[in-house]
């Protein structure tokens, strides 16, 4: 067998099974998402259930509302976001920052721009399997020095969850995860091992690149691509500027859904007891009676 340099082969690259072109719709208040899961062609992409890129300027954004059975994941591509939650914990993420929050049981908070003109980013939602929608709330924040950033061969990538170019991200994925965001130098080509039982995508930022097949057509900003099965995907970047997308795999739960809002659990009975939770002030939301987030107040709700 030839010896193949520092190089990774894919014996069975992914293609692309489906493609979705994101369109700007509103959501919170005042506040403007491109969805692409979570929208009704898509309603569930196991285990990923929405995929926002958000786009807020103030007074716009996401007041106080809860979460339960799910986490959230907040990923800064321009200027910054302020979160503040029913506990008192409250911080600020600003480009490159990342946050991810295990809402578990639930999380009463909101997030507001943190900065004059616009803010942009991405959001994750990933689904708890049965056995983890309860569990105490967590959060693990990294700031942008902090993600692993490695290059080679024109390509660039920062390791958010997972691993990528023999180096590991430090987030712990309760539903197993991959998140990576790749850039591409003009001519560079990757070549990137997924787990084969993983369901994988590709939401691209900025530039065009060919997916899957090197003769594929370009795809441009703000499509999500589903990923057929198979080891891993291939990327190339036949352009003359620079392609980043982000790669997100996750090992599906293969659970029964129900989903009221910001509310997902297995049964229609866990969803009705979550809401009489949320209404009477118990089991994880007794904080939510009282608090209102500072955001909410200055803005006079
Ligand atoms: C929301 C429930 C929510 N996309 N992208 C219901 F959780 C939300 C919500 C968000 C959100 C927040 C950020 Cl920072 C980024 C997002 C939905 O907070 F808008 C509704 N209607
Ligand atoms: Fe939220």
């Amino acid at each position: 067998m030839p010896l193949i340099e520092n190089s990774c082969v894919l014996e069975e690259p992914r293609q692309v099974v489906r493609k979705f072109l994101a369109r700007p719709q509103h959501e919170g208040f005042g506040a403007i998402v491109r969805r692409s899961i979570g929208r009704f062609e898509l309603k569930y992409f196991d285990p990923f259930l929405v995929l926002d890129e958000f786009s807020v300027t103030a007074p716009a954004g996401f007041p106080d509302h809860p979460h339960r059975g799910f986490e959230t994941v907040t990923y800064m591509l321009q200027g910054a976001m302020t979160h503040e939650d029913f506990e008192g914990h409250k911080g600020t993420i600003c480009t490159g920052d990342l946050q991810w929050m295990t809402a578990g049981r639930g999380i009463v908070h909101s997030e507001m721009p943190a900065a004059q003109g616009i803010q942009k980013g991405l959001q994750l939602w990933i689904n708890l399997s049965s056995k983890h929608k309860m569990i105490e709330p967590k959060y693990q924040e990294i700031s942008s020095k902090d993600i692993a950033e490695v290059s080679k061969d024109g390509v660039k990538v920062r390791v958010i969850a997972g691993e990528a170019l023999g180096t590991k991200s430090p987030i712990y994925t309760r539903t197993p995860t991959m998140y990576l965001d790749f850039s591409l130098k003009p001519g560079a080509h990757l070549q990137q091992p997924i787990p084969i039982t993983w369901n994988a995508f590709v939401y691209v930022l900025e530039g065009e690149g060919m997916f899957g097949n090197a003769k594929s057509l370009p795809i441009s900003a703000h499509h999500l691509l589903l990923l057929g099965n198979g080891d891993g995907l291939e990327a190339w970047n036949k352009s003359s500027k620079t392609l980043r997308f982000i790669l997100v795999g996750g090992e599906p739960l293969g659970e029964p859904l129900v989903q009221w809002g910001p509310f997902v659990m297995n049964t229609q009975e866990e969803i009705d007891q979550t809401i009489g939770d949320f209404e009477n002030f118990v089991n994880g939301f007794e904080k939510a009676r009282y608090w209102r987030s500072e955001a909410a107040v200055s803005l006079g709700f």
